[in-house]
């Protein structure tokens, strides 16, 4: 079967529906299987977990110049869980950062699409990645800046679970809060799953939430899959005032893909081609129920 063949990209306006939100996570979905298989390597679970999440986003709640990326008014996004990278760079493709086909160069010799984001290869990358526990002070970092020039745009900071095992997180969330850093919003991709196992059983996080507001910000845990929830939570980020936002989303690792879902070992392996064919079978057959309106 053809591995590289994309839906046509989606370019400018802003995804209202929640259709469109979930057609193009469906997308993003595959291609991020056509990357990981075509690179034979790389990780599955997280960037699968958080396309709903990347769909709004990209396509209903940051604003940005896809042909402009250094635009000065534009809303940051750091990534501080670099591995979960394939997610990210289909959705700059389907914003229009840069062809489709190129991401199919994932992992490859001199592509731009790293195993982990280099901001020095790809314009539109804020902030290179792959060390656990540094993005959330990278964040904190712009927001302050934003804040010092009264700037409009915003920040927003993609974590992991498994990163809050890092002392530096939680550097960065005591500074978020007593710079009152209310144009920062975090959120967390809180999937229960790191590389070695459940988050539980290696290191309890524990009610993340209730840690976040006992440092000072507001905290809203979300399904991370129900498009009016995040799209309403990033909402209420944008009304709080006086204090960062951390909205812990609750996602399926592997979502969409059966033999992932919820299981720690796909967290850094790809699929291998049987596989990818299955994953892919998969969502095509839930794309069609999405086009259908079921
Ligand atoms: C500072 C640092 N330590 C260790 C690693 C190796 N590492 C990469 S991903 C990962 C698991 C972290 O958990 P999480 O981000 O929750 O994983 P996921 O949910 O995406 O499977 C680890 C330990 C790293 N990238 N950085
Ligand atoms: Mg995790």
């Amino acid at each position: 079967m053809a591995i590289f063949k994309f839906f046509s990209p989606y370019l400018g306006m802003k995804l209202e529906s929640v259709k469109e939100l979930a057609l193009m996570a469906n997308s993003m979905r595959q291609d991020v299987v056509r990357m990981l298989v075509s690179a034979q390597s790389g990780h599955t679970a997280g960037p699968l977990g958080m396309a709903d999440v990347f769909s709004v986003l990209f396509f209903h709640e940051m604003s940005y110049k896809p042909d402009e990326p250094g635009w000065e008014g534009r809303d940051r996004l750091v990534l501080s869980n670099g591995h979960i990278c394939p997610i990210l760079y289909s959705a700059m493709a389907r914003a229009g950062f840069f062809p489709l086909e190129e991401l199919s160069t994932l992992r490859k010799l001199g592509s731009r699409l790293q195993g982990h984001p280099s901001r020095a290869k790809l314009p539109g990358i804020e902030n290179s990645s792959g060390p656990l526990g540094e993005g959330l002070g990278i964040a904190c970092g712009m927001a302050l800046a934003g804040k010092m020039d009264k700037s409009e745009w915003r920040v927003y900071c993609a974590m992991s679970d498994g990163e809050h095992q890092e002392g530096s997180t939680w550097e960065a969330v005591m500074l978020a809060a007593k710079y009152k850093l209310d144009n920062l919003v975090a959120i967390c991709d809180r999937n229960c799953i790191q590389i070695d196992g459940g988050t539980e059983d290696v290191m309890p996080l524990g009610d993340l939430a209730g840690k976040y507001r006992a440092f000072g910000w507001h905290a809203i845990t979300v399904d991370g899959h129900d498009y009016g929830a995040i799209m309403r939570t990033l909402h209420e980020a944008r009304a709080t005032k006086g204090k960062p936002t951390m909205i812990i989303a609750k996602t399926v690792p592997g979502k969409g893909v059966s033999f992932a879902e919820n299981d720690y070992k796909w967290h850094g392996v790809a699929p291998k081609q049987e596989e990818a064919e299955k994953a892919l079978a998969e969502l095509t057959e839930e794309r069609k129920k999405l086009e259908a309106g079921q």
